[in-house]
């Protein structure tokens, strides 16, 4: 750090010259994140030194947090539910299978995840010490096998998980049958919704997954990913919100004497962006917003397909996979494990974006 600070302007063109090297969105097909919406930015602004780790000095952010899970509870068909708004999928993973850790005290605990699981369950499992088990996809799919699933499981397993919205491919695990075997053994079932919570409810004929599915005990969801707020926001949405208590430990100095949240210090700018978007776009935008994803999928597809790239399933959701085929320079498009071409059709890749690719892609044949 230097003896003497530089003028606003100096600063502001050092910093534009970083962003001027990131990836511009309309060449990123890669991401779970989006542009955040101009509503989502302006709430941040204004929210933007609260602090909801001391919520006693900031009752109306946290009653935004309040109304943020409720909305969001109440569209996942829950009653009454409760959870808080996290730093994003990773924290809201952990949090759940704590709580599940904690109901079902064991000297070896073991989790049971799909094969599809996100990478937040091997930090979960590494910082809680537990086994992960993982069940493989159903044959010639990618969801999970719930009979393999059935077979890992053991006294020592606290939790079983489903995802809803692959990570990689954007499929939706079997939650029913997920959550049945949760209820069998009396074990915690938790549904990551962390890209799907604000997808699959808009869809039509959407399969179950959330709180009307008897046995799911938590979901993750994430107003960063399809929410469309600023990063981070998270939320960890809990079917019985007496749960939550299992999280706290005192913290007697703050204005509330526990803590529940992971972290202490947290934003409440992106829940007020967060909330803000709900309030907005209400269902019906929503609804809008994940129609024209889905158009744009079947769009890219459609074109993909003129050109011979083969896809790997039909899509379900707003993401694309297609086998392995050389794709024009300067798009950012990831690989999922297989090695499979992943596209992630997020709000800010609009109809303009997928043909201006699709004209790239045009010049390689
Ligand atoms: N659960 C699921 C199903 C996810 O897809 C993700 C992240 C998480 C949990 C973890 O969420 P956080 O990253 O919010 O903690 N999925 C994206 C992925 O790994 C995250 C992402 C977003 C990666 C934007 C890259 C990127 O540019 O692909």
């Amino acid at each position: 750090m230097e003896e003497s600070g530089c003028s606003r302007e100096e600063v502001l063109s050092l910093l534009a010259g970083h962003r001027a090297r990131d990836v511009p969105h309309n060449h990123i097909f890669s991401s779970m994140c989006t542009v955040p919406h101009d509503l989502a930015v302006t709430a941040h602004e204004l929210f933007v030194s609260t602090n909801l780790g001391d919520p006693g000095l900031y009752p109306g952010t946290a009653d935004i947090e309040r109304k943020l899970i409720a909305s969001l509870g109440d569209l996942l068909q829950g009653k009454n539910v409760g959870g808080y708004a996290t730093s994003g999928g990773t924290e809201s993973n952990l949090q759940a299978i704590r709580i599940a850790k904690k109901l079902h005290p064991s000297a070896k605990p073991n989790i049971v995840v799909p094969a599809s699981a996100h990478f937040s369950f091997d930090k979960t499992s590494d910082i809680l010490g537990l086994e992960m088990r993982l069940a493989p996809y159903k044959e010639g799919g990618y969801t999970v096998d719930t009979d393999a699933m059935a077979e890992l499981i053991d006294e020592n397993t606290v939790a079983v998980a489903a995802v809803a919205g692959t990570t990689e491919y954007g499929v939706i695990d079997d939650v029913v049958n997920v959550a049945a075997l949760a209820r069998e053994h009396d074990i915690w079932c938790h549904v990551d919704a962390a890209f799907g919570g604000l997808v699959i409810p808009f869809m039509k004929n959407p399969a179950p997954f959330d709180f009307a599915v008897d046995g799911v005990s938590s979901i993750t969801l994430d107003p960063h990913k399809m929410g469309m707020s600023t990063i981070p926001c998270g939320t960890l949405l809990l079917r019985d919100p007496e749960h939550m208590k299992l999280l706290s430990v005192d913290s007697p100095y703050l204005t509330m004497k526990t803590s529940f949240t992971l972290t202490g210090t947290r934003p409440g700018a992106d829940v007020a962006g967060a909330y803000a978007v709900l309030k907005h776009l209400g269902r019906a935008g929503f609804r809008d917003i994940v129609s024209g994803c889905m158009e744009n999928t079947r769009r890219l597809v459609a074109g993909m397909e003129a050109f011979g790239y083969k896809t790997v399933l039909d899509p379900v959701m707003n993401l694309a996979a297609f086998h392995a085929a050389e794709i024009p320079d300067g798009w950012k498009v990831s690989r999922t494990r297989a090695g499979h071409l992943r596209f992630v059709m997020m709000p800010h890749v609009t109809r303009d974006v997928v043909e201006a690719f699709l004209e790239d892609v045009s010049r390689l044949h």
